[in-house]
């Protein structure tokens, strides 16, 4: 292939593809922040103006960036995932990077997600009237299952932003977990070449909210132009001792 002259349009080469999700309102509550904030992202990806947007074009490369809504149900969310990613994949425009995205309510800081669990157990019950106990998400498959998205080095990004931010070890074992857990199954048993990973957020509509909803975009952007580096995360201790 012969390298771009100046006649030739600089993003000619296949554009990088990213799926986030986000979820439909559960517990009584009208919204869920989770979905607002996906459809923020596309919006600026749409109009060029994204960290990651431009963080792509300074290379050369175009951004597609995809949504999709999932229900807060047991077994339909993680379905509807699988399938959208199958029919990307099958119009050959299967994403590089998938992210999905959902509410925990309460919390202080935008929780980037290290570790889906094999488990479902439910406080209350889902948007279909669900409420499985220690069954598995997967039957048969691996206890845990990391996320591939490059957190560390997106954690100190965001973290000198001064975003609130930290990494999790528990996206819980409620529908988040579900699809963390069969998003990693899914791109593992299908040999995909994605990153994929969950962000969990504040309730970013509650006046409340430790972080904004622009923080919030913020801090998912710069997730999303880190991981799409191809190198290996950043090394740098972010464990925790609990
Ligand atoms: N949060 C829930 C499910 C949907 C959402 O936005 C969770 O943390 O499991």
């Amino acid at each position: 292939m012969s390298s771009p002259t100046a006649h030739e349009p600089m993003s000619a080469s296949a554009p990088r593809r990213i799926l986030i999700t986000g979820f439909e309102p559960f517990d009584g509550a009208d919204r869920n922040p989770s979905w607002d904030l996906a459809d923020e992202l596309r919006r600026r990806a749409d109009r060029g103006v994204s960290t990651v947007a431009s963080e792509r074009s300074a290379d050369g490369e175009s951004l597609e960036l995809h949504t999709l809504l999932l229900p807060v149900e047991f077994g339909p969310a993680g379905t509807r995932l699988r399938a959208r990613l199958d029919e990307l994949a099958a119009a050959g425009e299967a994403p590089d990077l998938v992210v999905a995205l959902g509410l925990a309510a309460g919390t202080e800081a935008v929780a980037l997600e290290r570790v889906g669990l094999n488990l479902r157990d439910a406080r209350i019950p889902d948007n279909g009237g669900t409420q499985p106990i220690d069954e598995p998400v997967v039957d048969g498959g691996p206890e845990a299952r990391f996320a591939t998205l490059r957190l560390k080095a997106s954690l100190a990004r965001i973290a000198a932003a001064e975003i609130p931010v930290h990494l999790s070890l528990s996206a819980g074992t409620f529908v988040c977990n579900d699809v963390l857990y069969t998003l990693l199954d899914h791109l593992d048993r299908t040999g995909a070449d994605a990153r994929g990973g969950f962000v969990h957020v504040p309730d970013l509509h509650s006046p409340d909210s430790p972080v904004t909803f622009d923080q919030a975009v913020q801090a998912v952007e710069m997730l999303l132009a880190e991981s799409l580096h191809p190198i290996p995360d950043a090394v740098a201790a972010a464990g925790a001792l609990h």
